[in-house]
């Protein structure tokens, strides 16, 4: 198909920032949920679930798929984690072990699904999508949104063990919004904007208040096993996808140096460990070899020798 030249949006290397060095997160654009009496009904095998197991984002709703028990509801294809030019390959076109080829739709890359769900399609083309089998298109692209789905659209059709789970509990909600709210700022895309920054300024911008925002979650994960209340909510895998990457990548690609988890904060250090090591959910969705390849490979304008670190070793602590 000879389409439009979308290279400005596929190719992460010739991406602007601000005027004044800032990177600036657009947001996502398909929004629609999966529920009764919608045009997205809650029907096992309707949808797939298109992931890098490098991206935070995308690997927010791994870990839920799987805490949910949604492995036969919904599929899943790995792209792999050397973003190029045209963005995210799929398994076939790029052989890393791990990738997927697309078994829907065929795609080379996620932009075909982007260009196949909206022809006019002007932003990025991000993983997660959540992809309708039925209508071909995208549900769906927004991660904080899909792991609000899966908690809750098939719970009728999930065992009584899998349904009761609920990771946005009505009595945690408002306590639970206030800290994604400050936590997706200064940390999930704090380290983002730090890394991708073109000024000096702008990155200290960023880099100043992420390091607060980690001294104040040690604090309140003093002592407590998970972030709000005492129980698993979305607030801990949100903010669990960013502090497993930060010593392995954040650190050294995006500068965030200040501190390690390991050596500067001893009870959110402890809190990781305990996710990751105590649940297979954590634990089966982190792949180390596709988050070091992506982060160190795909962005040669912050390291044109897309060396990968050997260290940290490991790259989680044993508890
Ligand atoms: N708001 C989205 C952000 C997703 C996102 O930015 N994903 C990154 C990977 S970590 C991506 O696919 N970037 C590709 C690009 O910008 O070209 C979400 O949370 O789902």
């Amino acid at each position: 198909m000879a389409g439009r030249d979308v290279t400005s949006q596929s190719n992460i290397h010739v991406m602007k920032t601000e005027a004044d060095g800032s990177f600036k997160r657009k947001a996502s654009t398909f929004r629609d949920f999966i529920a009764k009496d919608s045009q997205f009904t809650p029907d096992k095998g309707r949808y797939h679930l298109y992931v890098s197991y490098a991206c935070p984002w995308a690997t927010r709703t791994l870990i839920t798929r799987k805490l949910k028990g949604l492995e036969d509801f919904i599929g899943v294809t790995i792209v792999s984690p050397r973003m190029g030019t045209d963005g995210w390959p799929l398994g076939d076109v790029d052989e890393f072990p791990g990738a997927t080829p697309d078994p829907i739709n065929g795609a080379k890359h996620i932009k075909d699904l982007y260009l196949r769900a909206n022809p006019d399609y002007d932003g990025r083309f991000t993983v997660p999508i959540v992809w309708d089998k039925k209508t071909s298109t995208i549900v769906n692209n927004e991660s904080s949104e899909i792991i609000r789905i899966f908690n809750t659209a098939f719970n009728d059709q999930l065992p009584a063990e899998k349904a009761k789970i609920d990771i946005y509990p009505e009595h945690l909600r408002a306590q639970i919004d206030e800290v994604n709210d400050w936590v997706y700022n200064s940390v999930n895309n704090g380290v983002y904007k730090a890394g991708f920054a073109s000024s000096q300024q702008a990155y200290e911008a960023a880099v100043v208040p992420l390091f607060k925002s980690l001294d104040r979650l040690e604090e309140m994960l003093k002592g407590k096993t998970y972030l709000i209340g005492d129980t698993l909510t979305e607030a801990d895998i949100r903010l669990f996808v960013t502090i497993v990457r930060f010593d392995p990548v954040y650190v050294g690609h995006f500068k965030c140096n200040l501190r390690t988890i390991r050596d500067g904060y001893p009870a959110l250090h402890l809190w990781m460990q305990k996710l990751y090591w105590n649940f297979p959910e954590f634990k089966d969705t982190c792949n180390f070899d596709h988050i070091k390849t992506h982060y160190y490979w795909s962005h040669p304008h912050i390291n044109p020798t897309r060396i990968v670190p050997t260290g940290p070793i490991p790259h989680i602590l044993p508890l």
